[in-house]
C-alpha cells in the first residue's frame, strides 16, 4: 500500500485514496441531461447552444462561493475543472489522451485530442466567438437540454470560466477542423480577440494553459506537483479508455516526493490495477480481486468496481461519480456495501453456514476491504457542505443490483476464495461483538472507579473551577434543588436522614456511614491525611438546609464533619452555607423574601406602607418551595447570598473544644453555635 494510503488507513479513514481534493467545490455544478451518439461530429455543437447568463466579476469578488476558498485545496479545484472538461471529452468518445504539464513558473497546461472547444461566432454576440463566451461568461455552457454527453462530471464552460476569472494568465488553443486558434485572457478578460494561427493538419483538440492569480491566492499558494500527479493518475484508473501523459518539466520540481518528470498512465484494467497497486505488500485473505462492471464506462448507469480483502490493514473505500471523487461517500457506496453483505449472507446460507457466529454487518465485510467504486450517472446530485456526497437514490439501486449479481457468481465460482472470505468476515463479526462486550465492561468499571454515588445529580462541567455542589437534606428538598439548579455548573447531593453525629462517632462508624461515604465520593478529594485539594471536584461546596432549627442542626453536623475530616477544605475557602428564605412577603405585585424574623421586620418597615396588608408566608422547608423560587432566592449565583464558612485564627485553637462541647450535648447549644457561625460568617458575605 502506498504511504498515503497507509497513513490513511491507520487513521481508520476509508476513502480518498488518491488524496485527490474533491472536485466538488463548485456549488452549482449544473447537471446536464444529455445523450449524444458517441460519434457525434464536431459540427454537431455550435455556438447557438450556448446560454449566456452572467459576467465573471462575481467570481473575482467572492471566489470562495465558486471554489470553496482560496487555499491550496481550492487552487487545485481549478485543475480539476479543466481536466474534467478534457475527461468529459474522452468519456464521450472524442478524445483518447489527455496531457498535463506543470512548468517551472507554475503555469499548468492541460490538453486533449478531442473536438476542440467551439469557435464559431456566437449568435447573440456576433462579434464574439463561442470560445470567448464560454471562457468569459459565468454559467455559459452547452444548453442543458443539448445532446452532448451521456454523463458529465465537469462543468463545461461554467467551470472553465471560473478558472479563467481566477487566473492572471490564461491561454486557450483550439485545433478544430484543420485550423489552429488561440485566445489569451487576463483575470477573466480577453486580451485580444480570437486569433487564427493557421492551418493545422495533424492535431485536434483543446489546450488550456493557465496561471492562478496571485492577487486571489496569494504569492505563496502554488500547485503541488504531487497532488496534481495523483489527481491525474486517478482519472486514468477511473477510465481505462484514456491515456494520461504527465510531465513536470521543471527540473527542480521533478523527483519531488516521488513525482516523476514524465509518466504515462494507461490502465487497461482500471480499478483492478489500482487495487492491485494499493494492496501490494499486504496479506490478502485471498489473492483474487473481485472486480466487475456493468454498462460502458461513461454511459449513463455504468458502474465499475474492484474489491480485495486484506488481512493486515483496515482497508479503504474510494468512490467516484463521473470520475469525480466523492470523499463523503453516498448512495453508490451504500449500494456496494449492501450488495457485498447480502451476497455473503446468501452464500453463507447456501453452504449451510448461515447460523454461524454473530450476525454479520456491512462494517464487518468492509473492514479490511480495499475497495473502489466508480459510477456514471446522468445529472448526479450531490449533498453535504462540500458537495462531496452522492445523493442520487438511483445510484444505490444500480450499484446494488450490478454488484450483487456478479458477487453471487464470483462467490459460487471461487469456492476457495469465498470460504476464506466467509471465515474472515465471520471472525470480524465475532471480534466486533467481543469488543463491544469488553467496552461495556470497561465502561462499567470506569464508572465504578469514579464511584460517584447514585443519588448525586452531577453537573455536566467536568472542571472544578466554576462548579459547585449543593448538599441538601432530604429527598424532597433534593428534588426541588435538582429542578432549580443550573445543570452545567451545579450538582446536587441529597443526604437522607440526619447524618451521624460525627463528634461522638468513632473512626469506624464514620467510615461505615453511608451518607458520609456518598459525600466523600462525590467530592473526590479524600479525607484526613489523604485530603488533596487538587482532587476536589467542585470549587464551592454549599450546605443547603432548611431555615429552621432542624436545618441548623444538620448544617452544624456537616460543618463539624468538614472541620474534623477536611479542615483544609474550609481553609481553602471552599465551604459555604446557602441562605434560603424563611418568609415570603407579597403585596401589590411586590414580592420579597426574608431569611429570618429580623429581616422580615426590616423589609416590612422599609418596603411596604405601614398599613399595607402584606401577605406573609412562612416556608416549612426547602422541599416546599417551588423550584423557581428556590432558584431565585437561594441557588442562582446572580441573586443569592452565600455565607463562606471560615475559622478565625483566634477561634482556631478552641474550635475543637467548641465543636466537642456543642455537638456532643443539647440541640439548643448546637443551634446557637450555628447562629454564631452564621453571624460570624455573614461578615464574609460573598456576592457570587
Ligand atoms: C483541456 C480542456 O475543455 N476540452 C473540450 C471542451 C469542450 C469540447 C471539447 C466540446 C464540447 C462540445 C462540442 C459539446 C467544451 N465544450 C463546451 C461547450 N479540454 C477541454 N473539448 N464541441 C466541443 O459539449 O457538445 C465547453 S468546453 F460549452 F461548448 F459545451
Amino acid at each position: 500500500m502506498t504511504k498515503a494510503a497507509k497513513k490513511h488507513t491507520q487513521q481508520g479513514k476509508m476513502r480518498d485514496l488518491f488524496a485527490e481534493p474533491g472536485a466538488r467545490g463548485l456549488a452549482a455544478r449544473p447537471a446536464r441531461a444529455a445523450r449524444a451518439p458517441a460519434a457525434a461530429d464536431a459540427s454537431s455543437y455550435s455556438a447557438r447552444h450556448i446560454e449566456v447568463l452572467e459576467g465573471l466579476e462575481p467570481v473575482r469578488r467572492r471566489p470562495g462561493m465558486y471554489i470553496g476558498g482560496t487555499d491550496e485545496k481550492a487552487l487545485h479545484h481549478l485543475f480539476a475543472e479543466v481536466i474534467d472538461n478534457a475527461m468529459d471529452e474522452a468519456l464521450a468518445g472524442h478524445a483518447t489522451f489527455i496531457e498535463v504539464d506543470l512548468d517551472a513558473d507554475g503555469l499548468l497546461t492541460v490538453s486533449d485530442n478531442g473536438r476542440g472547444v467551439p469557435v464559431d461566432p456566437h449568435p447573440k454576440f456576433p462579434k464574439k466567438s463561442a470560445l470567448e463566451v464560454i471562457m468569459c461568461t459565468l454559467h455559459a455552457g452547452g444548453k442543458f437540454d443539448s445532446e452532448v454527453y451521456e454523463t458529465s462530471g465537469g462543468l463545461h464552460g461554467v467551470g472553465v470560466s471560473v478558472v479563467n476569472a481566477l487566473s492572471e494568465h490564461m491561454e486557450v488553443e483550439v485545433a478544430r477542423q484543420g485550423q489552429l486558434y488561440r485566445q489569451i485572457f487576463q483575470r477573466g478578460k480577453p486580451l485580444r480577440g480570437l486569433e487564427k494561427l493557421g492551418k493545422i493538419a495533424n492535431r485536434r483538440g483543446t489546450r488550456v494553459r493557465f496561471k492562478p492569480d496571485r492577487e486571489i491566492f496569494g504569492a505563496r499558494v502554488a500547485f503541488n506537483p504531487q497532488r496534481l500527479f495523483r489527481m491525474a493518475r486517478a482519472k486514468a484508473y477511473l477510465f481505462g479508455g484514456v491515456e494520461i501523459r504527465w510531465s513536470c518539466a521543471a527540473a527542480q520540481l521533478a523527483g519531488v516526493d516521488g513525482v516523476p518528470q514524465e509518466e504515462t498512465f494507461h490502465f487497461a484494467d482500471g480499478l483492478k490495477d489500482f487495487i492491485a497497486r494499493e494492496t501490494e505488500g499486504h496479506t490478502l485473505v485471498h489473492p483474487d480481486v473481485f472486480t466487475g462492471r456493468s454498462g460502458r464506462p461513461g454511459a449513463n448507469g455504468a458502474v465499475e468496481w474492484a474489491v480485495a480483502w486484506t488481512a493486515d490493514c483496515d482497508g479503504f473505500l474510494s468512490s467516484y461519480c463521473n470520475t469525480i471523487p466523492t470523499a463523503d461517500g453516498g448512495t453508490h457506496e451504500t449500494g456496494l456495501r449492501a450488495a457485498l453483505l447480502r451476497g455473503l449472507k446468501d452464500h453463507a446460507e447456501r453452504v449451510g453456514q448461515g447460523k454461524r457466529g454473530a450476525p454479520m454487518t456491512s462494517d464487518d465485510i468492509m473492514t479490511g476491504a480495499a475497495a473502489m467504486i466508480s459510477v456514471f450517472i446522468r445529472e448526479p446530485e450531490f449533498q453535504g457542505q462540500t458537495k462531496d456526497r452522492l445523493a442520487t437514490a438511483e445510484a444505490h439501486k444500480i450499484v446494488e443490483g450490478a454488484v450483487k449479481d456478479q458477487f453471487d457468481h464470483w462467490l459460487a465460482g471461487n469456492p476457495l476464495a469465498s470460504n476464506k472470505l466467509l471465515e474472515f468476515v465471520v471472525e470480524r463479526a465475532e471480534e466486533r461483538v467481543r469488543r463491544r462486550q469488553e467496552k461495556e465492561i470497561s465502561r462499567k468499571s470506569a464508572v465504578r472507579k469514579l464511584r460517584l454515588p447514585g443519588k448525586l445529580a452531577d453537573c455536566t462541567n467536568t472542571a472544578a473551577q466554576g462548579s459547585e455542589i449543593f448538599i441538601v437534606e432530604g429527598d424532597s428538598a433534593g428534588g426541588s434543588a435538582k429542578q432549580a439548579r443550573n445543570r452545567a455548573s451545579q450538582a446536587v447531593l441529597p443526604l437522607r436522614g440526619k447524618i451521624l453525629n460525627v463528634a461522638s462517632a468513632g473512626r469506624d462508624k464514620l467510615a461505615q456511614n453511608a451518607q458520609l461515604a456518598d459525600l466523600v465520593q462525590a467530592l473526590g478529594c479524600g479525607t484526613g491525611g489523604h485530603y488533596r485539594d487538587a482532587d476536589l471536584r467542585y470549587e464551592k461546596v454549599v450546605i443547603m438546609c432548611d431555615a429552621d432549627v432542624d436545618g441548623a442542626h444538620i448544617a452544624s453536623l456537616l460543618i463539624t464533619y468538614f472541620y474534623r475530616q477536611m479542615p483544609a477544605l474550609i481553609d481553602a475557602g471552599h465551604l459555604y452555607l446557602a441562605v434560603p428564605p424563611l418568609y415570603r412577603l407579597a403585596h401589590g405585585g411586590k414580592v420579597f423574601y426574608a431569611r429570618d424574623d429580623a429581616h422580615r421586620d426590616e423589609l416590612l418597615r422599609k418596603e411596604f406602607h405601614a398599613n399595607a396588608k402584606v401577605e406573609i408566608g412562612r416556608f416549612k422547608g426547602l422541599g416546599e418551595m417551588m423550584p423557581a423560587q428556590l432558584k431565585e432566592t437561594t441557588m442562582d449565583p446572580r441573586k443569592r447570598t452565600l455565607l463562606r464558612v471560615t475559622l478565625a485564627d483566634d477561634e482556631r485553637e478552641g474550635a475543637a473544644d467548641a465543636v466537642e462541647r456543642l455537638m456532643g450535648a443539647k440541640a439548643e447549644a448546637r443551634f446557637e453555635f450555628i447562629q454564631e457561625r452564621a453571624a460570624f460568617a455573614s461578615d464574609d458575605v460573598l456576592d457570587v
